[in-house]
């Protein structure tokens, strides 16, 4: 039996995995770099220890750091949430090594999956099916245009070690093949010290859709159904659904099945997703397989009504699957919006800074996974996503109406956010009538980046109550800076009070 956990993480992944550690009565161990020191999930950690400097080179990528505060707080397995150590295979390794239970699958497996060549050839061979395109490493440049004569073009050249866009390259012309070849290499080898690269047919105008799977240690699998990811922007997801408007039940079972045939071809345990793209015949096809939890496992969850990290905690101390495959059933619908301290309006610049007002939506199948409280400072040395909206409903239209309502309740004063843009997809028709895929973003750009010149109602309440404040720290000479040192401002209720007086007076 597990009894100590520590999460070798930051942020809302490390919230969310302690709260499911109180659930099953497990101790929690935060880890924590120096600029983390204030965080949430260090006040929210039965302990918390510190492992080095900001960036996370230095803290929570410190394989050796980390290990030790395992060793000293006497936790029995590590959880790395996503990101950071989360799909190392050296560090899954040395966590067995030093006598803990990684949550996670087995190195081999993490390794295999890592290595996008050696993935499709794992795959070809258990019979899921791949984009066209090589089997093999690409040796030669004579290769290369053999290979493009069988599939046709266009094709995409991808990084064997990349995985989430990085290092791709779009060949539409035979004559553009070499110079893409040797910009993708040189590119790969820079950004993963490894330089190979693999060929894949284009697939025009895909769905991104996965499939979340179970795997327990004895070899039994279930898959949780499929999340739809089509909504990106330069590889970041940006909002996610479940189920995906385009799955039919048949459909359904059939890429679940395969999705499970993934897993086992690597003998998977715990929790892992397995990506596909879908093109508009339902043709599917295995893209990677992510050996993690996910950022938007939430929508899972919501939908199948299981608690993933509960699940990913009792595999790994060697249960059984708590549910067989018909146990298993999609209940209405989910929607994840991804926010981010980012400003919408500069092309996404990281917005860094203090959160000064902070008003979380609630109400009816509304949950927020984040990690900021009010007079946060973000810093800049991580990933800015602050907080995840997610909301549940009876059907597609309920989730999504009820997005809407969360996003206007949601206040976020000190930083900017993704929140006005993510409106504006919630309110796009084409989202909301089922008609998008990965091209989402770029094909309805102008109306998605639109300025809007007439304020929102919502927007109007706002403005007053900042209208009101600003004249009242020019009556007292301050600055908005100095906010915090007025004693009637250390009170949320007398600043809630005065933007009802305010609002009564127009
Ligand atoms: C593709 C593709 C079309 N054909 N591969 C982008 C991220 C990486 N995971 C794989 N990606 C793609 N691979 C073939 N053979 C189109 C994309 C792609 C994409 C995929 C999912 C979500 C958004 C995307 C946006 C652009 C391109």
């Amino acid at each position: 039996m597990i009894k100590k956990i520590l999460i070798a993480n930051r942020g809302e992944i490390a919230l969310r995995i302690i709260r499911s550690c109180k659930e099953l009565q497990i101790q929690s161990v935060a880890v924590f770099s120096d600029i983390d020191r204030y965080a949430m999930h260090v006040r929210f950690a039965d302990e918390a220890y510190p492992i080095g400097p900001a960036p996370s080179s230095e803290s929570y990528l410190n394989m050796d750091k980390i290990l030790e505060v395992a060793r000293k707080s006497g936790a029995d397995a590590i959880h790395p949430g996503y990101g950071f150590l989360s799909e190392n295979a050296e560090f899954a390794e040395k966590v067995k090594a030093a006598g803990l239970i990684f949550i996670g699958p087995d190195p081999e497996a993490i390794r295999t999956m890592g290595d996008k060549i050696t993935a499709r050839k794992k795959m070809i061979a258990s019979g899921v099916p791949v984009v066209p395109g090589t089997e093999q490493v690409i040796s030669s440049e004579e290769e290369a245009r053999r290979i493009i004569r069988e599939t046709g073009l266009p094709v995409m050249l991808k990084a064997s070690a990349g995985g989430g866009g990085k290092g791709m390259r779009l060949v539409y012309k035979e004559e553009d093949l070499m110079r893409a070849l040797r910009a993708a290499r040189s590119e790969a080898g820079t950004a993963f010290g490894n330089d190979a690269v693999y060929i894949e047919r284009y697939i025009e105008s895909p769905h991104h859709i996965e499939f979340q799977i179970l795997g327990d240690q004895h070899g039994n699998y279930i898959h949780l159904g499929e999340r739809e990811c089509s909504v990106q922007r330069r590889h970041q997801k940006v909002i996610e659904e479940s189920p995906s408007p385009l799955m039919t039940p048949e459909l359904r079972e059939e890429m679940g099945e395969t999705a499970i045939a993934a897993a086992r071809a690597v003998d998977y345990v715990g929790a892992g997703t397995i990506e596909f793209l879908v093109d508009d015949n339902l043709n599917y096809y295995f893209l990677e397989m992510n050996t993690r939890l996910q950022v938007e496992h939430p929508v899972t969850e919501m939908v199948v009504g299981i608690d993933l990290v509960k699940e990913q905690i009792l595999i790994a101390q060697g249960e059984k699957l708590n549910y067989a495959q018909e146990d298993v059933c999609q209940k209405g619908h989910a929607v994840e919006c991804r926010i981010y301290a980012e400003d919408p309006n500069k092309n996404f610049m990281p917005s860094p800074g203090k959160i000064r007002r902070l008003r979380k939506p609630h109400g009816p199948g509304v949950r927020v996974d984040d990690y900021v409280y009010e007079g946060y400072k973000i810093p800049i040395y991580y990933d800015p996503m602050i907080s995840k909206l997610i909301t549940y409903g009876a059907n597609r239209k309920e989730a999504i109406q009820r997005m809407i309502r969360a996003l206007n309740e949601y206040r976020i004063v000190g930083v900017k956010t993704s929140i006005p843009f993510l409106k504006k997809i919630m309110k796009n028709k084409h989202f909301q009538e089922e008609l998008y895929n990965t091209h989402f973003i770029e094909t309805y750009r102008k109306e998605l980046f639109a300025k809007e010149h007439t304020p929102k109602e919502e927007e109007v309440e706002d403005l007053a109550a900042i209208t009101a404040l600003i004249q009242y720290l020019e009556d007292r000479k301050a600055t908005i800076d100095e906010t915090s040192a007025i004693p009637e401002f250390r009170s949320a209720w007398r600043d809630f009070g005065r933007k009802q007086a305010v609002l009564s007076r127009i």
